[in-house]
């Protein structure tokens, strides 16, 4: 009798859970960070990769989290030579398309956290999009 060697068999198991997944989410989210802030400053940004793993578009239009007291969806710009930020109400990723969160454009700006975060902490971050798809995010904090 054949044996199927076990690596495969590992190996086989690990892409059907990896595709599973992503079915499931439909976006998923990578490199998620949030910026150190000094002690006392009260607004901190935050970044990430977002990928749109399905054949339709998917609009971001709300963030929130436990660990802020807001979560809003802003856009760096920079108009007549100076630079200010724009709330951005929402954003669409194209089908099977990438988007990145990224200091001087788009990041998810946080307001009065509920504890003291340092490099190492992570704080999770909840993604709301209007197909009703939600997408929990650990960002972690970085200096
Ligand atoms: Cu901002």
């Amino acid at each position: 009798m054949r044996r199927r060697h076990p690596v495969f068999v590992c190996l086989v198991l690990a892409l059907a859970l990896v595709a599973a997944a992503s079915e499931a989410t439909g976006v998923s989210a990578h490199d998620a960070w949030v910026r150190e802030t000094p002690p006392g400053m009260t607004i901190m940004a935050g970044y990430m990769e977002l990928r749109n793993n399905t054949s339709q578009p998917q609009v971001l239009v709300a963030a929130s989290s436990s660990g802020f007291e807001t979560v809003t969806i802003h856009r760096t710009i920079v108009k007549d030579g100076m630079a200010g930020m724009v709330h951005a109400s929402q954003i669409e990723l194209p089908p099977s398309a990438n988007l990145s969160f990224a200091p001087g454009g788009y990041h998810l700006m946080l307001m009065n956290p509920k504890r003291t975060l340092r490099a190492g902490d992570r704080v999770d971050i909840n993604l709301e999009f209007r197909s009703g798809l939600r997408l929990p995010v650990s960002f972690e904090v970085r200096q």
